[in-house]
Protein backbone atom coordinates (compact mmCIF):
# COMPACT_ATOMS: atom_id res chain seq x y z
CA UNK A 1 0.00 0.00 0.00
CA UNK A 2 1.06 3.17 -1.00
CA UNK A 3 1.20 5.76 2.14
CA UNK A 4 1.19 9.74 1.63
CA UNK A 5 4.24 11.31 2.73
CA UNK A 6 3.25 14.07 5.28
CA UNK A 7 5.77 16.60 6.19
CA UNK A 8 5.08 16.92 9.89
CA UNK A 9 7.96 19.87 9.98
CA UNK A 10 6.42 22.87 7.73
CA UNK A 11 7.37 26.24 8.15
CA UNK A 12 4.56 28.76 8.21
CA UNK A 13 5.35 32.27 8.13
CA UNK A 14 5.06 33.17 11.28
CA UNK A 15 7.08 30.27 12.67
CA UNK A 16 10.13 32.08 10.03
CA UNK A 17 9.89 35.28 11.55
CA UNK A 18 9.45 33.92 15.32
CA UNK A 19 12.87 32.37 14.12
CA UNK A 20 14.14 35.11 12.54
CA UNK A 21 13.28 37.32 15.27
CA UNK A 22 15.10 34.82 18.39
CA UNK A 23 18.41 35.76 15.91
CA UNK A 24 18.23 39.42 16.89
CA UNK A 25 19.20 39.99 20.57
CA UNK A 26 17.35 43.57 19.91
CA UNK A 27 14.23 42.67 18.58
CA UNK A 28 11.33 44.00 20.44
CA UNK A 29 8.44 41.21 18.75
CA UNK A 30 7.10 45.03 16.70
CA UNK A 31 8.35 43.38 13.53
CA UNK A 32 6.77 40.26 13.53
CA UNK A 33 3.55 41.94 14.82
CA UNK A 34 3.89 44.20 11.64
CA UNK A 35 4.34 41.17 9.25
CA UNK A 36 1.16 39.66 10.82
CA UNK A 37 -0.98 42.12 10.10
CA UNK A 38 1.03 42.55 6.17
CA UNK A 39 -0.04 38.35 5.97
CA UNK A 40 -3.75 38.94 7.08
CA UNK A 41 -3.97 42.18 4.26
CA UNK A 42 -2.36 39.23 1.66
CA UNK A 43 -4.91 36.88 2.82
CA UNK A 44 -7.70 39.12 3.13
CA UNK A 45 -7.25 40.84 -0.43
CA UNK A 46 -6.15 37.51 -2.14
CA UNK A 47 -9.94 35.67 -0.95
CA UNK A 48 -11.43 39.04 -2.53
CA UNK A 49 -10.36 38.81 -5.42
CA UNK A 50 -10.77 35.13 -6.04
CA UNK A 51 -14.76 35.96 -5.18
CA UNK A 52 -14.45 39.25 -7.12
CA UNK A 53 -16.81 38.10 -10.40
CA UNK A 54 -18.80 36.52 -8.25
CA UNK A 55 -19.50 39.76 -5.87
CA UNK A 56 -19.92 41.79 -8.43
CA UNK A 57 -16.75 43.41 -7.27
CA UNK A 58 -14.91 43.89 -11.10
CA UNK A 59 -15.62 47.30 -13.26
CA UNK A 60 -14.77 50.56 -12.40
CA UNK A 61 -15.42 52.01 -8.66
CA UNK A 62 -16.16 55.79 -10.48
CA UNK A 63 -13.44 57.48 -8.27
CA UNK A 64 -10.04 58.66 -9.39
CA UNK A 65 -6.94 57.90 -7.46
CA UNK A 66 -4.20 60.67 -7.42
CA UNK A 67 -2.63 60.22 -11.04
CA UNK A 68 -5.84 60.15 -12.68
CA UNK A 69 -6.13 56.07 -13.29
CA UNK A 70 -9.79 55.09 -12.90
CA UNK A 71 -10.14 52.72 -9.84
CA UNK A 72 -11.91 49.80 -9.95
CA UNK A 73 -13.76 48.37 -6.73
CA UNK A 74 -11.14 46.12 -5.94
CA UNK A 75 -8.79 48.75 -5.58
CA UNK A 76 -10.18 50.68 -3.38
CA UNK A 77 -11.25 47.13 -0.60
CA UNK A 78 -7.65 46.28 -1.50
CA UNK A 79 -6.70 49.89 -0.12
CA UNK A 80 -8.76 49.85 2.77
CA UNK A 81 -7.86 46.38 3.66
CA UNK A 82 -4.48 47.72 4.00
CA UNK A 83 -4.81 50.48 5.69
CA UNK A 84 -7.32 48.95 8.43
CA UNK A 85 -4.35 46.05 8.85
CA UNK A 86 -1.62 48.53 9.06
CA UNK A 87 -3.76 51.12 11.32
CA UNK A 88 -4.98 47.88 13.96
CA UNK A 89 -1.20 46.39 13.69
CA UNK A 90 -0.12 49.55 16.51
CA UNK A 91 3.10 49.19 14.99
CA UNK A 92 2.88 51.46 11.92
CA UNK A 93 3.21 55.18 12.28
CA UNK A 94 2.70 56.97 8.64
CA UNK A 95 1.77 54.94 5.48
CA UNK A 96 1.72 55.51 1.69
CA UNK A 97 -0.58 54.08 -0.22
CA UNK A 98 -0.34 54.03 -4.08
CA UNK A 99 -4.08 55.17 -3.68
CA UNK A 100 -3.85 57.53 -1.38
CA UNK A 101 -2.88 61.42 -2.21
CA UNK A 102 -1.71 62.26 1.20
CA UNK A 103 0.53 59.67 3.78
CA UNK A 104 -1.42 58.63 6.44
CA UNK A 105 -0.72 58.95 9.99
CA UNK A 106 -1.56 56.43 13.10
CA UNK A 107 -1.01 59.00 15.55
CA UNK A 108 -3.11 57.06 18.48
CA UNK A 109 -0.27 54.40 18.36
CA UNK A 110 2.76 56.41 20.30
CA UNK A 111 5.20 53.44 20.21
CA UNK A 112 4.58 52.30 16.92
CA UNK A 113 8.37 52.85 14.82
CA UNK A 114 7.43 51.48 11.52
CA UNK A 115 6.93 53.96 8.26
CA UNK A 116 5.09 51.42 5.27
CA UNK A 117 5.06 51.98 1.56
CA UNK A 118 2.62 50.24 -0.41
CA UNK A 119 0.59 49.32 -3.76
CA UNK A 120 -2.44 47.10 -2.80
CA UNK A 121 -3.22 45.97 -5.66
CA UNK A 122 -0.80 46.63 -8.20
CA UNK A 123 -1.27 45.67 -12.10
CA UNK A 124 -5.12 46.03 -11.61
CA UNK A 125 -5.91 46.90 -15.54
CA UNK A 126 -5.71 43.28 -15.36
CA UNK A 127 -8.43 42.48 -12.59
CA UNK A 128 -11.29 41.84 -14.98
CA UNK A 129 -9.30 39.16 -17.27
CA UNK A 130 -8.34 37.17 -14.09
CA UNK A 131 -4.76 37.67 -15.04
CA UNK A 132 -2.39 37.80 -11.72
CA UNK A 133 -1.89 41.20 -9.91
CA UNK A 134 -0.07 42.00 -6.78
CA UNK A 135 0.45 43.68 -3.44
CA UNK A 136 4.16 45.27 -3.30
CA UNK A 137 5.66 46.61 0.11
CA UNK A 138 8.57 48.18 1.70
CA UNK A 139 9.00 49.08 5.37
CA UNK A 140 11.28 51.56 6.92
CA UNK A 141 12.13 51.94 10.39
CA UNK A 142 11.05 55.60 11.98
CA UNK A 143 14.38 58.12 12.10
CA UNK A 144 15.78 58.54 16.00
CA UNK A 145 13.32 60.49 17.30
CA UNK A 146 10.72 60.75 14.57
CA UNK A 147 6.74 60.18 15.67
CA UNK A 148 6.40 59.35 11.95
CA UNK A 149 6.88 61.78 8.96
CA UNK A 150 6.50 61.90 5.17
CA UNK A 151 10.04 61.94 5.57
CA UNK A 152 10.85 58.48 7.21
CA UNK A 153 9.31 57.33 3.64
CA UNK A 154 11.72 59.74 1.32
CA UNK A 155 14.65 57.34 1.99
CA UNK A 156 16.77 55.48 -0.53
CA UNK A 157 16.00 51.88 -0.67
CA UNK A 158 19.48 50.51 0.57
CA UNK A 159 17.74 51.85 3.93
CA UNK A 160 14.47 49.39 3.80
CA UNK A 161 14.42 47.02 6.60
CA UNK A 162 12.14 44.72 4.91
CA UNK A 163 10.83 44.44 1.92
CA UNK A 164 8.44 42.18 -0.98
CA UNK A 165 5.10 41.56 -2.79
CA UNK A 166 2.55 38.87 -2.83
CA UNK A 167 0.89 37.85 -5.96
CA UNK A 168 -2.35 36.82 -6.68
CA UNK A 169 -2.09 34.04 -9.05
CA UNK A 170 -3.10 30.39 -9.08
CA UNK A 171 -2.22 30.67 -5.89
CA UNK A 172 -1.25 33.54 -3.69
CA UNK A 173 2.91 33.98 -3.59
CA UNK A 174 4.51 35.82 -0.85
CA UNK A 175 8.35 36.82 -1.58
CA UNK A 176 9.65 38.68 1.37
CA UNK A 177 13.28 39.92 2.49
CA UNK A 178 14.88 41.91 5.06
CA UNK A 179 18.14 43.83 4.73
CA UNK A 180 21.33 42.25 4.42
CA UNK A 181 19.31 39.27 4.12
CA UNK A 182 17.87 35.96 1.58
CA UNK A 183 14.97 36.25 -0.34
CA UNK A 184 12.06 33.84 0.72
CA UNK A 185 9.07 32.66 -0.86
CA UNK A 186 5.57 31.30 0.66
CA UNK A 187 2.85 29.48 -0.88
CA UNK A 188 -0.58 30.44 0.99
CA UNK A 189 -2.22 26.86 1.40
CA UNK A 190 -5.99 27.56 1.20
CA UNK A 191 -6.89 24.84 3.06
CA UNK A 192 -4.51 25.76 6.07
CA UNK A 193 -4.67 29.13 5.45
CA UNK A 194 -1.10 29.79 6.29
CA UNK A 195 1.48 30.86 4.29
CA UNK A 196 3.94 28.01 3.59
CA UNK A 197 7.75 28.61 2.82
CA UNK A 198 7.93 26.84 -0.48
CA UNK A 199 11.14 28.77 -1.88
CA UNK A 200 13.67 29.17 0.75
CA UNK A 201 17.13 31.32 -0.28
CA UNK A 202 15.57 32.07 -3.32
CA UNK A 203 18.47 33.02 -6.09
CA UNK A 204 17.56 34.47 -9.65
CA UNK A 205 19.72 32.75 -12.46
CA UNK A 206 22.58 34.54 -13.52
CA UNK A 207 21.37 34.81 -17.09
CA UNK A 208 18.17 33.76 -19.20
CA UNK A 209 17.54 34.95 -22.78
CA UNK A 210 14.07 36.51 -21.80
CA UNK A 211 12.95 40.19 -21.51
CA UNK A 212 9.74 41.64 -20.49
CA UNK A 213 8.68 45.32 -21.70
CA UNK A 214 5.86 46.91 -22.43
CA UNK A 215 6.73 47.06 -26.48
CA UNK A 216 3.79 49.20 -27.64
CA UNK A 217 6.08 52.12 -26.55
CA UNK A 218 9.02 51.86 -27.62
CA UNK A 219 8.42 54.60 -30.86
CA UNK A 220 9.19 57.07 -27.65
CA UNK A 221 11.89 55.10 -26.44
CA UNK A 222 15.55 56.61 -26.23
CA UNK A 223 17.84 55.54 -29.19
CA UNK A 224 19.53 53.54 -26.33
CA UNK A 225 16.87 51.87 -25.51
CA UNK A 226 15.81 50.89 -28.80
CA UNK A 227 19.47 49.68 -29.44
CA UNK A 228 19.79 47.29 -26.47
CA UNK A 229 16.08 46.08 -27.17
CA UNK A 230 17.24 45.29 -30.76
CA UNK A 231 20.07 43.28 -29.34
CA UNK A 232 17.85 41.24 -27.80
CA UNK A 233 16.15 40.44 -30.89
CA UNK A 234 18.29 40.56 -34.06
CA UNK A 235 21.57 39.00 -31.92
CA UNK A 236 24.69 40.27 -34.23
CA UNK A 237 26.46 36.41 -34.59
CA UNK A 238 24.53 34.33 -37.26
CA UNK A 239 24.90 31.65 -34.57
CA UNK A 240 22.99 33.90 -31.69
CA UNK A 241 19.23 33.02 -31.05
CA UNK A 242 16.78 35.92 -30.17
CA UNK A 243 15.04 36.35 -26.77
CA UNK A 244 11.85 35.54 -25.63
CA UNK A 245 9.18 37.90 -24.60
CA UNK A 246 7.15 37.94 -21.98
CA UNK A 247 4.86 40.55 -20.88
CA UNK A 248 1.49 40.32 -17.98
CA UNK A 249 1.39 44.22 -17.97
CA UNK A 250 1.22 43.23 -14.12
CA UNK A 251 4.69 44.02 -12.12
CA UNK A 252 4.24 41.55 -9.73
CA UNK A 253 3.80 38.78 -12.12
CA UNK A 254 6.23 39.74 -14.81
CA UNK A 255 8.77 40.26 -11.71
CA UNK A 256 8.29 37.29 -10.26
CA UNK A 257 8.51 35.18 -12.70
CA UNK A 258 12.09 37.23 -13.86
CA UNK A 259 12.69 36.23 -10.30
CA UNK A 260 12.81 32.42 -10.82
CA UNK A 261 13.36 31.90 -14.88
CA UNK A 262 15.39 35.07 -14.71
CA UNK A 263 15.93 37.40 -17.57
CA UNK A 264 14.85 41.09 -17.21
CA UNK A 265 11.90 43.50 -16.76
CA UNK A 266 12.02 46.81 -17.69
CA UNK A 267 9.92 49.64 -17.88
CA UNK A 268 12.21 52.31 -19.08
CA UNK A 269 11.60 56.48 -18.88
CA UNK A 270 10.64 57.47 -22.35
CA UNK A 271 9.87 60.82 -24.74
CA UNK A 272 6.53 60.49 -23.44
CA UNK A 273 7.20 59.91 -19.42
CA UNK A 274 10.55 61.11 -18.91
CA UNK A 275 10.46 60.01 -15.44
CA UNK A 276 9.30 56.65 -15.96
CA UNK A 277 5.79 55.49 -15.23
CA UNK A 278 6.24 53.04 -12.09
CA UNK A 279 6.92 54.64 -8.90
CA UNK A 280 9.64 54.58 -6.61
CA UNK A 281 8.54 53.73 -2.88
CA UNK A 282 6.30 51.22 -3.59
CA UNK A 283 7.18 49.33 -6.79
CA UNK A 284 10.79 50.20 -7.78
CA UNK A 285 12.76 50.22 -3.98
CA UNK A 286 10.76 47.14 -2.88
CA UNK A 287 11.92 45.32 -6.35
CA UNK A 288 15.14 46.49 -6.63
CA UNK A 289 16.04 45.16 -2.70
CA UNK A 290 14.31 41.54 -3.88
CA UNK A 291 16.36 41.56 -6.64
CA UNK A 292 19.43 42.25 -5.76
CA UNK A 293 19.20 40.18 -2.60
CA UNK A 294 18.30 37.25 -4.65
CA UNK A 295 21.66 38.19 -6.37
CA UNK A 296 20.51 40.02 -9.49
CA UNK A 297 20.44 43.87 -10.38
CA UNK A 298 18.25 46.53 -10.72
CA UNK A 299 18.70 50.51 -11.89
CA UNK A 300 17.08 53.14 -13.12
CA UNK A 301 17.30 54.92 -16.68
CA UNK A 302 20.05 56.66 -15.36
CA UNK A 303 21.92 53.48 -15.18
CA UNK A 304 21.87 54.35 -11.46
CA UNK A 305 21.61 51.65 -8.65
CA UNK A 306 17.90 51.50 -7.96
CA UNK A 307 18.49 51.20 -4.06
CA UNK A 308 20.13 54.31 -4.50
CA UNK A 309 17.84 56.90 -5.76
CA UNK A 310 16.65 58.97 -3.04
CA UNK A 311 12.57 60.17 -4.00
CA UNK A 312 11.87 63.29 -3.84
CA UNK A 313 7.83 63.38 -3.01
CA UNK A 314 6.34 60.44 -2.08
CA UNK A 315 4.50 59.18 -5.72
CA UNK A 316 7.94 59.68 -7.79
CA UNK A 317 8.00 58.16 -10.39
CA UNK A 318 11.98 56.29 -12.01
CA UNK A 319 12.71 54.05 -15.04
CA UNK A 320 13.74 50.87 -14.25
CA UNK A 321 15.66 47.31 -15.46
CA UNK A 322 15.72 44.99 -13.46
CA UNK A 323 16.60 40.92 -13.64
CA UNK A 324 19.13 38.58 -13.92
CA UNK A 325 23.26 39.93 -13.04
CA UNK A 326 24.42 39.73 -17.09
CA UNK A 327 21.41 40.51 -18.30
CA UNK A 328 21.89 43.87 -16.19
CA UNK A 329 25.34 44.14 -17.09
CA UNK A 330 24.52 43.86 -20.98
CA UNK A 331 21.40 47.28 -20.36
CA UNK A 332 24.51 48.98 -19.22
CA UNK A 333 26.89 48.23 -21.98
CA UNK A 334 24.25 49.89 -24.01
CA UNK A 335 23.72 53.02 -22.27
CA UNK A 336 26.41 55.77 -21.32
CA UNK A 337 26.04 56.90 -17.45
CA UNK A 338 24.11 59.66 -16.95
P1 LIG B 1 -0.95 50.32 -11.57
O1 LIG B 1 -0.25 50.54 -10.26
O2 LIG B 1 -1.85 51.46 -11.94
O3 LIG B 1 -1.62 48.99 -11.66
O4 LIG B 1 0.18 50.39 -12.71
C1 LIG B 1 1.35 49.68 -12.56
C2 LIG B 1 1.42 48.59 -13.61
C3 LIG B 1 2.50 47.59 -13.35
O5 LIG B 1 2.03 46.49 -12.63
C4 LIG B 1 2.90 47.18 -14.74
O6 LIG B 1 4.24 46.77 -14.78
C5 LIG B 1 2.67 48.41 -15.53
O7 LIG B 1 1.76 49.20 -14.82
C6 LIG B 1 2.11 48.12 -16.89
O8 LIG B 1 1.96 49.32 -17.57
P2 LIG B 1 1.56 49.36 -19.11
O9 LIG B 1 0.12 49.01 -19.19
O10 LIG B 1 1.84 50.79 -19.51
O11 LIG B 1 2.45 48.40 -19.84
MG1 LIG C 1 1.02 50.17 -9.15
Amino acid sequence: VQVEQVNTDIITLTRFLTEEQAKHVEATGDFTLLCHALQFSFKSIAYYIRRATLINLTGLAGSSNTTGDDQKKLDVIGNDLFVAAMRSSGKCAVLVSEEEEEAIFFPEHKGARYAVACDPIDGSSNLDAGVSVGTIFGIHKLAEGSTGTKEDLLRPGTELIAAGFTMYGASAQLVITMRNGTVNGFTMDNALGEFILTHPDMKIPRSRAIYSVNEGNSLYWEDETKAYFNSLKYPEEKSGKPYSSRYIGSMVADAYRTLLYGGIFAYPADKKSPKGKLRILYECAPMAMVFENAGGQALNSKMQRMMEVVPESIHDRSGIYLGSYDEIEKVKSFHKTK
